[in-house]
């Protein structure tokens, strides 16, 4: 079976609807036809202020959210990054295959650097550790949101570099992304990304939110001028959001939608699409609290997941190790 890798970091207290949209829900379609390797970057989530008494425990509600959502175990692994060294052993070679003035090019660094107090060397060299994580494991494909499309170009060129001075040492991945939900949007300001760090008042929805909390957010959505309920992400990037969370929540497609609610307006759009969203999260939060009641549990699942994991990355690494004329750790 051909490999997945993705990850989805441990910095806040839930999921939002644009990780799960976006990425998640790939992580779980791909289980079928794949084999799923999915891990808590841990490792990424300190290159920005923190707090370590809350690291461990989101990374548990981050685990228990997967299994929530439908992570299976008979079919992927779940681990902590910073349970498997391999990780960190391989940036450091990467770092030292990366141009500083390709790293320089990384747009998120940019914008999440114009956020921080202080910026740290971790953060600008988070996409280089992102590439070890995938190449470690030989992925062939990685499911992401459309926000880490650059990062994962950044991959495949030190994965093909190192296979031109090394001989053929990494599987160079493919993205994963599905094209009408690569990028949520923020309710309150359909410009910008639905994201856990920057996002207006009641723009961003958590799969953990009580549903009274989510139909008031969808209830007060930015909408657009014009009153018809069309897809028209140029025109109308409000409605069109909003039209894209209900198709890939109801299962239903755009034009489907539009047919619907030929004649109607966005109120009648909101009240539902705050009832398919409260529905759906509603069961996942209540699931999410049942995983996080056993954390014994859990932490067995991530030990296991780490051990597998660390079979196939030392693997890698040790080939890694050799080639680069390096000593096998002791
Ligand atoms: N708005 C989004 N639409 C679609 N996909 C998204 N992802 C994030 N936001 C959206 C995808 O979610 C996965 C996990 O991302 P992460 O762990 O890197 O989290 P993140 O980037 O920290 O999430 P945020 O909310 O974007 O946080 P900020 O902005 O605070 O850093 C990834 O596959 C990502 O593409």
């Amino acid at each position: 079976k051909p490999r997945v890798l993705s990850g989805i970091q441990p910095t806040a207290d839930s999921f939002h609807l644009g990780n799960y949209l976006g990425a998640v829900r790939n992580w779980v379609s791909l289980q079928e036809t794949h084999e799923c390797f999915y891990f808590i970057p841990d490792m990424h989530a300190i290159t920005v202020a923190y707090d370590p008494k809350v690291l461990k425990q989101r990374t548990f509600i981050a685990t228990a959210q997967l299994l929530a959502l439908g992570v299976n175990l008979d079919e992927s692994i779940i681990f902590p990054q910073s349970a498997v060294p391999e990780h960190a052993m391989l940036a450091w070679i990467l770092n030292c295959q990366t141009g500083f003035g390709e790293a320089s090019r990384m747009t998120q660094f940019k914008d999440k650097s114009s956020k921080q107090e202080r910026t740290s060397v971790g953060l600008f060299t988070y996409p280089i550790l992102q590439a070890a994580d995938i190449l470690l494991y030989q992925a062939n494909a990685v499911p992401v949101g459309e926000d880490q499309r650059q990062h994962l170009e950044l991959t495949r060129d030190l994965a093909i570099r190192m296979n031109n001075t090394y001989k053929r040492v990494f599987t160079v991945p493919e993205p994963h992304i599905l094209k009408e939900t690569a990028t949520i949007k923020d309710l309150g300001d359909p410009e910008r990304k639905m994201s856990k760090s920057n996002s207006t008042k009641n723009g961003l929805i958590e799969l953990r939110d009580e549903p009274a909390r989510i139909r008031k957010k969808i209830r007060s959505a930015v909408t657009d001028t014009g009153s018809e309920v069309t897809y028209d992400p140029e025109n109308k990037p409000g409605v069109s959001n909003l039209l894209v969370i209900y198709s890939a929540l109801a299962d239903k497609s755009l034009q489907q939608l539009e047919a619907d609610y030929a004649g109607k307006g966005y109120g009648d759009l909101k009240k539902d699409l705050g009832e398919v969203v409260a529905d759906f999260c509603e069961p996942i939060a209540k699931s999410t609290q049942e995983y996080l009641s056993d954390q014994a549990e859990l932490q067995r699942v991530l030990d296991s997941g780490a051990q597998r994991a660390r079979e196939v990355a030392s693997t890698t690494l040790a080939r890694v190790y050799d080639r680069v004329g390096f000593f096998p750790p002791v």
